[in-house]
């Protein structure tokens, strides 16, 4: 079977500080094409929908799979899946990926017959199945498929290993054009899937349900070793919680002689816990990380359900400085916030020599605060659930909100791209511009433009075409948190 995978847009306000490749569709590629179809992939963050029409006059697909990770890109999905059917023959058209496991039964209403089937749960053991159970019409009887004709049998398949199947990297063509800050051009790697932690405002744990699964060092350096950019984002929600497994890695790479730049985001308690760790990677390569700390006060981290203290967060940031790692640092802007909380955390930002970068509190699907918080959400438009608009109630009238979180925004900003940071990445840029890479360069320039207070109230004026279901209001005891899971924990013995 002739398969295209097609990756949406990207949006425009993570476009600014990077542009990544997308790993789940490659691999989702690689067990398709293991399974002997023909797959090509095109991705939208690097291609236009005009390529994309032509590749589908070229390539004349039977099917059509788009990834849909983020809420954000729903609306865009649904008007592709629409543009597919027009064709003649019209290929069946499915969707996977991480948002649309949670909403599957409602986007498949909403796309009024475009889209043939949602994949729940990770890919690569539900779309080999799907496309080998097209030519019988039983997509329905696949386990995670959620199709018009009807609901797969129990919980989507979950991988026994994730060392297999390869991504399939070759089939992206323009991979000079993925990177993240100074490492452009940077590649993506996974060493583990999964996360054990239950944050009660992300869906990572409950995807996966709270499993944790890791690669083989041997698979992760294979990998490694067959990627070409010089520059590395490691897609781990939290890297090395098991730091025998980051250090049979490393010993990997230093046996092969690997040498990358890293990327990687982690916790503060996995910091501190495991810090020889990071040090034996920051000699190998590690340049950036990025520290989930949401909140400064432990009144903050308890809501949140973080599980680590202030004083946890702020002692590993001095870990983190003493390692010589660039951090950034994320912190929860909740909607109730008024013009001295924002002065505050301006002049917190200010102090530290860490990048602060602010997300708005969002309620998505397959969180638990989608179910728990009380407040009445103002907006169900797709393309406002991207942590850079407010979807809550805000304290202070809206455009007074998004002027005082694009200053604060623009200040941090400054601090890290205003005149004396650009003088100390002068000498980055001339490197970046000699081998002809000019993602993190044109980026320098963009902020004024992408964040950009009035722009951000206008977004919620556009004319609504579709919308996210309403939440359902109930209380979670702890037992019940695993009606969140896709994949259920019975599942869980296959780690
Ligand atoms: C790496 C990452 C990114 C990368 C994305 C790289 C890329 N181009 O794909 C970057 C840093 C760019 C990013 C940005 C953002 N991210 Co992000 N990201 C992640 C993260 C940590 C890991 C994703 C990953 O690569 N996993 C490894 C691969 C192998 O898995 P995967 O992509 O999920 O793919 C598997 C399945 O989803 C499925 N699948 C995927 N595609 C398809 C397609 C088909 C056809 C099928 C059948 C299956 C399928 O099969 C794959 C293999 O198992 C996840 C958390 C998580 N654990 O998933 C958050 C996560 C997906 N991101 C999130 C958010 C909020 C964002 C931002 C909106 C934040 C922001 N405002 O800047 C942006 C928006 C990005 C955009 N659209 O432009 C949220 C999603 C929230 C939501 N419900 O929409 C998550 C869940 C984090 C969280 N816990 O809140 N992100
Ligand atoms: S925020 Fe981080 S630690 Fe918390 S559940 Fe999500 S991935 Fe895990």
């Amino acid at each position: 079977m002739r398969v295209l995978l097609v990756h949406p847009s990207a949006l425009m306000y993570s476009e600014l500080f990077l542009r990544l490749e997308p790993l789940g569709l490659e691999r989702v590629a690689g067990a398709v094409r293991d399974a002997g179809h023909q797959v090509r992939i095109i991705d939208l963050q690097t291609h236009t929908v005009g390529e994309l029409d032509r590749e589908v006059a070229r390539f004349r697909p039977d099917t059509v799979g788009f990834s849909l990770n983020y809420l954000a890109n729903v609306p865009e999905v649904i008007d592709l899946a629409h543009r597919m059917k027009r064709l003649r023959p019209a290929p069946y058209v499915f969707v996977g990926g991480h948002s649309v496991s949670f909403i599957a039964q409602h986007v498949l209403a909403q796309a009024g017959g475009a889209i043939d089937a949602v994949l729940r749960g990770e890919g690569e053991v539900a779309a080999p199945l799907l496309l080998a159970a097209l030519p019988d019409r039983a997509a329905h009887e696949v386990p995670g498929a959620v199709t018009v004709t009807g609901t797969g049998p129990g919980a989507p398949g979950m991988l026994a290993s994730i060392d297999a199947p390869l991504p399939a990297r070759d089939l992206l063509r323009r991979r000079r054009q993925y990177f993240i800050g100074v490492l452009d051009p940077a590649a993506s790697v996974e060493f583990a899937r999964g996360c054990p932690w239950d944050c009660s405002f992300c869906s990572a744990w409950t995807f996966y349900g709270r499993s944790y699964r890791r690669a083989s060092p041997e698979a992760a350096a294979d990998d490694l070793a067959r990627v070409p950019e010089p520059g590395v984002f490691i897609v781990d929600d939290v890297a090395f919680i098991r730091p025998e497994h980051g250090d049979a890695i490393a010993a990997e790479l230093e046996r092969r002689n690997i040498r990358k730049q890293y990327y990687l985001e982690t916790r503060a308690d996995v910091l501190l816990r495991n810090q020889e760790v990071f040090q034996r990677w920051r000699r190998l390569g590690l340049a950036y990380m990025f520290l989930g700390m949401e909140a400064l006060d432990a009144e903050g981290l308890e809501l949140l359900r973080k599980r680590v203290s202030p004083d946890d967060n702020f002692r590993a940031l001095e870990v983190a400085r003493r390692l010589g790692v660039a951090v950034a640092i994320n912190l929860i802007v909740d909607p109730q916030w008024d013009t001295e909380r924002f002065r505050l955390v301006r002049r917190w930002a200010l102090e530290v020599p860490e990048i602060v970068h602010l997300s708005v509190m969002t309620p998505y699907p397959g969180t638990e605060i989608w179910y728990t918080e009380s407040r009445k959400l103002t907006s169900l438009d797709y393309r406002l659930f991207d942590i850079q608009h407010a979807v809550l109630p805000t304290k202070l009238p809206l455009a007074e909100f998004y002027r005082e979180l694009v200053k604060t925004q623009a200040v941090i900003n400054r601090k890290h791209l205003g005149v004396a940071a650009l003088a100390k990445t002068a000498r980055i840029v001339g490197r970046h511009l000699r081998h002809g890479q000019t993602n993190f360069v044109r980026m320098l320039w963009k902020f004024h433009r992408t964040y950009n207070a009035q722009r951000q109230l206008a977004d919620h004026s556009r004319p609504v075409r579709y919308e996210l279901p309403q939440p359902r209001h109930v209380a979670l005891a702890p037992r019940d948190r695993r009606q969140l899971y896709i994949h259920t924990a019975a599942q869980r013995g296959v780690v």
